[in-house]
């Protein structure tokens, strides 16, 4: 391997077993500003972009920013931004250099670049995929305003760190500048997520006390989408296969599924890729497609991934072929399909059958650990939000609660049958408080809800749910407290 060419545009020509770019890179300018630059955007819009370049849109090239750590620009810096995705099912990898990526920049190490690049009028998107816990919402979903993070933008506008610090300090500088705004397009797995984003922006510009809210409201599209890819983590083994394959050393290729679906609301006053050429579904409305993938494949991964880790699967294949999780998610199904709406034309069991499909790939080996991440900050819009509407009806809600009572079980078994720093969330001090002064179910599903904002309408129902399944996970474990839920009225 230490042989090995880096993959970069000089050898294009001479990389094999993958397809390559069939345009000139060098003709191709940044409209498109991208915070976030991780796996899943490498996977998912990067390729969409690609496919636009190929058909001619030169000027939609991506700019990719990391709002934290260097090490995708340092990976993929050094080769002119390209790397490969890698899409993968039973019958083996189907690899593809992706040249949209023009160029990368590390926020943390100089914001200025990253506000000057956005403010530059040839940019006229700048999308994200910054992850739920970057939004810094509070228990009631509104902006953290007493989050460091938050008060350090306030406090200095020229060099923030926020993706609001960023919005906000470049939409300022295009307006002073006369140019005309950017789109916001929030890629991010949030329920209608272009309006959360909207609303969020607005809040942290109020603080921030200057008056550039009124011109955010009125001139700023936030349309919301729903993407959608399976993007498990880049293992070594698998940085030595792709290379192997190429014929050229790729520090960071994107491991990936066949499938992929974007669906964004048509709201691109500044302009936008023509997309749908590329089975992008433009729509007027994104709330059902959203609903659908946060509560269908979301929520269903959560369950997955948590019940999968007490019973030790350490991949969603594994946890999926376990015919006792593999029935639990399907009673979990019916439980949330009637919550989706009604009147949008969504086929539920084409939806079920495809992520059943999607959950049983064997060649992806998606980390249940992977999933587990950030679950304080997952649960509200993908377990939380189903209960409370079928709390509603009067339904009830066992196989929801049973995710929340395995989350909860399984944040407290890292350290005892779990590797300590198996997974992390952001609540992580909060949990080992709570963990360290009780191990009683009721109580624990209740300081764990109230930390995490899970309390507000439904909560006794809800905490009653869960506590029933905690107690079963203690005694029995996730095996016999699947069982019991499965017996419960449905
Ligand atoms: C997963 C998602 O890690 C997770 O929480 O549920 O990343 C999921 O794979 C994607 O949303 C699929 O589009």
């Amino acid at each position: 391997m230490g042989q090995q060419a880096r993959l970069g545009d000089a050898i294009l020509d001479r990389v094999r077993g993958a397809a390559t770019p069939a345009y000139d890179r060098s003709a191709v300018s940044e409209g498109i500003v991208h915070l976030g630059v991780g796996a899943f955007h490498r996977a998912h819009q990067a390729v969409y972009v690609d496919d636009c370049l190929g058909a001619g849109e030169h000027g939609w090239g991506i700019t990719g920013v990391s709002l934290r750590s260097p090490d995708t620009r340092d990976a993929l810096g050094p080769q002119g931004g390209l790397y490969t995705i890698a899409v993968r099912d039973g019958s083996g990898d189907a690899l593809r250099v992706i040249g949209s990526m023009k160029s990368l920049l590390v926020a943390p190490e100089d914001p200025e670049v990253v506000l000057a690049r956005m403010a530059d009028p040839r940019v006229r998107i700048v999308t994200l995929t910054v992850t739920e816990k970057a939004y810094l919402r509070d228990a009631n979903g509104e902006l953290d305003a007493g989050h460091p993070d938050i008060v350090w933008d306030i406090a200095n506008s020229e060099k923030p760190r926020t993706v609001f610090g960023f919005l906000a300090g470049a939409l300022a500088r295009r307006r002073a500048a006369g140019f005309p705004p950017f789109t916001v397009l929030c890629c991010d797995n949030l329920p209608a997520n272009g309006e959360t984003v909207r609303r969020l922006t607005l809040q942290f510009v109020g603080l921030a006390g200057d008056d550039l809210a009124a011109f955010i409201a009125k001139e700023v599209a936030f349309p919301s989408t729903m993407v959608d890819r399976i993007v498990p983590a880049t293992t070594d083994a698998d940085r030595a296969r792709v290379s192997e394959a190429l014929g050229a050393e790729d520090a960071w290729p994107v491991m990936t599924e066949p499938f992929m679906q974007w669906v964004v609301e048509e709201n691109f006053p500044a302009g936008r890729p023509r997309w749908e050429k590329f089975g992008v579904t433009m729509v007027e409305d994104v709330a059902p497609f959203e609903d659908m993938k946060l509560r269908l494949l979301n929520g269903a991964h959560s369950g997955i991934a948590y019940l999968g880790l007490l019973t030790g699967h350490p991949t969603v294949a594994d946890s999926f072929g376990d015919p006792l999780i593999r029935g639990f998610v399907e009673r979990y199904w019916r439980e949330v399909i009637p919550t989706l709406p009604k009147d949008a034309g969504l086929d539920t069991d084409a939806y079920t059958a495809a992520l059943t499909e999607r959950f049983s790939n064997p060649a992806l080996r998606h980390r249940t650990a992977q999933i587990a991440m950030d679950g304080s900050q997952k649960l509200p819009q993908r377990i939380i939000a189903s209960a409370r509407l079928r709390l509603k009806e009067d339904r009830p809600i066992a196989n929801l609660m049973l995710v929340a009572a395995a989350w909860i079980a399984a944040c407290r078994e890292r350290g005892r049958s779990l590797p300590a720093g198996h997974f992390t969330d952001p609540l992580d001090a909060k949990l080992a408080d709570i963990f360290a002064v009780t191990d009683e179910p009721a109580e624990l599903v209740r300081a764990v809800f109230a930390a995490a904002g899970f309390s507000a309408e439904g909560k006794e129902a809800m905490e009653a749910a869960a506590s029933k399944h905690l107690t079963i996970i203690f005694e029995k474990g996730a095996a016999g407290a699947i069982s019991a839920a499965a017996e419960e009225r449905a």
